[in-house]
């Protein structure tokens, strides 16, 4: 008791109080891995380190987190990673999470469904979760080593990119955003008939009717559609995130605004309210997502799919791109910037990965990954990550193609084989000829084409391979080992 007592004040003072300390105790003492006193007093000594993995939903979130966990704790597969490399990793196993508050990522389920004889990709989620991995080390330096092996604990969260999205919302008045919103949906009125709708339910006699909860919904309602409409057509810049993955929130007034053609509204009016509640989001939502989740995060990790979005045209290709600059931009904002409360000042690595690089022969992983990388550096000119390390590169989380060069027309052409369905069925896959350089799909997708010229990209909907897992081995990936290096090694010395 004497000794809870101290680890109490402890962390007391390192968090300057706060219901955190009742939880962290809840989770010490539900503890069964190591559950000697001297293991609890280690568990808030012992370093953490909070890893965020974004990335619009089908980006490949789920998948990353469940294969790179399997792969640390089987790491038969970990060559490129330093710590595995050098024998020093003794064990690495799953504890609870630190946050009591937050759903725990279903890794089992996961990886079950991922890797099992019927083997199939797990269900989207919606929210955020969390999961934490704690490793033992011996250290790198022999007097280090004198002290016995290191206790390093990942928490990892899953959170979606959509909500990310919604920093931008914060800086904006409801005017503001319904004008760059409703240029939006007017711009996706001749392809989206759901566009056309909510443009016909929104006119200014609307939004200058009274308030009236029934009409509220049907616009909020209609405008979510268009959302979901866009999101499913490949674009990313949609706003508010909550409207497309509510989590929780679902049907709750603060989800029940949409925007409106008006710029100062009157007193009682639809558009007032909205615009009380555009606030009210910000204020609610928003924000304390902000605070709870991201600012604690230490190193991030951004999932892009890349190809699928190069598949979808320039367009969709340029809407990825500013939207990756939207993303990136909360990671910039000073110590002095309006929201650094929120942000935090901690993160100080971003990986930024091309998922399904399995899509791709290896002869293109390069030139994909420079596609990436160019992708985001153009957000990355425009300010600096107060010192933070960035990396871009292409990953597969869970590899499910075999490499097969075949003759065509007389050409030889490196393809990828996997399987396609529940069944057997195998399907060739050659996903189109990447650029020599970036801008030459970068530079026309922002002047604004509506097709590529000289390129052609293809996708299909590879299914995992059945029964992946052997002793000793995480699920067959390309890269996460790299990936692993980049995130961790440095703090595991
Ligand atoms: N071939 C292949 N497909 C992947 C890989 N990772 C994800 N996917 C595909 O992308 C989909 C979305 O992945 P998921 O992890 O659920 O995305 P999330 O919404 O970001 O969590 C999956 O259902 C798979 O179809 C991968 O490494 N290889
Ligand atoms: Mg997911």
């Amino acid at each position: 008791m004497h000794h809870a007592l101290g680890i109490l004040s402890w962390a007391q003072s390192k968090d300057g109080g706060g219901p955190d300390v009742i939880p962290a105790l809840g989770n010490m003492l539900r503890d069964s891995v190591e559950g000697s006193a001297d293991a609890l007093a280690r568990a808030f000594s012992d370093p953490g380190l909070r890893i965020g993995v974004t990335g619009l939903s089908r980006a490949g979130k789920t998948v990353f987190i469940t294969s790179l966990v399997a792969n640390m704790i089987q790491r038969g597969r970990m060559a490129a990673f330093g710590p595995e490399r050098e024998g020093r990793i003794e064990a690495a196993y799953l504890q609870p999470q630190p946050d009591d508050t937050v759903a725990r990522f279903d890794y089992e389920s996961h990886l079950a469904a991922m890797t099992g004889a019927e083997a199939h990709w797990p269900m989207g989620t919606r929210s955020v979760s969390q999961l934490r991995l704690s490793l033992r080390v011996t250290p790198k330096s022999r007097l280090a080593r004198l002290t016995g092996p290191r206790r390093l604990h990942l928490d990892i969260t899953d959170y979606p990119g959509e909500w990310l999205l919604d920093l931008g919302l914060l800086s904006q008045s409801y005017a503001q955003w319904s004008k760059a919103s409703l240029k939006q949906v007017i711009a996706k009125s001749d392809i989206l008939p759901e566009a056309r709708d909510f443009l016909g339910l929104a006119t200014e006699a609307v939004a200058e009717a009274r308030h009236d909860e029934i009409q509220a919904a049907a616009l909020a309602r209609s405008f979510t559609a268009y959302l979901h409409a866009a999101r499913a057509a490949g674009f990313s810049q949609l706003t508010p995130g909550r409207f497309i993955l509510p989590g929780d929130l679902h049907g709750s007034p603060a989800l029940t605004f949409a925007p409106l053609p008006v710029e100062s509204p009157k007193r009682g009016s639809i558009a007032r309210e909205a615009a009380r509640r555009f606030e009210a989001y910000k204020l609610q939502i928003v924000r304390p997502f902000f605070r709870a989740h991201f600012a604690k995060i230490d190193r991030q990790v951004v999932l892009v799919d890349l190809l699928s979005a190069m598949q979808g045209g320039p367009e969709i290709l340029e809407d990825l791109r500013q939207a990756m600059a939207g993303i990136l931009s909360v990671f910039r904002h000073g110590a002095n910037g309006p929201f650094s409360a929120l942000l935090g000042q901690k993160t100080d690595r971003i990986l930024f990965a091309a998922t399904k690089a399995d899509y791709l022969h290896q002869s293109q992983h390069s030139a994909y990954a420079n596609l990436l990388e160019a992708l985001v550096q153009e957000a990355k000119q425009r300010a600096d990550y107060r010192g933070a390390k960035t990396r871009a590169m292409a990953i597969a989380s869970l590899r499910s193609t075999v490499e097969e060069r075949r003759e065509i027309d007389g050409a030889d052409v490196d393809l990828v084989v996997g399987r396609v369905g529940l069944d057997t069925q195998m399907r060739a896959l050659f996903a189109g000829e990447l650029p020599a350089h970036p801008d030459q799909i970068l530079a026309p997708a922002r002047a604004g084409a509506r097709d590529w010229s000289d390129h052609e990209f293809a996708t299909t909907d590879f299914a995992p391979p059945h029964n992946s897992l052997r002793a000793g081995f995480g699920p067959p990936h390309i890269r996460l080992d790299a990936a692993a290096e980049f995130l961790l090694a440095d703090r595991m010395g």
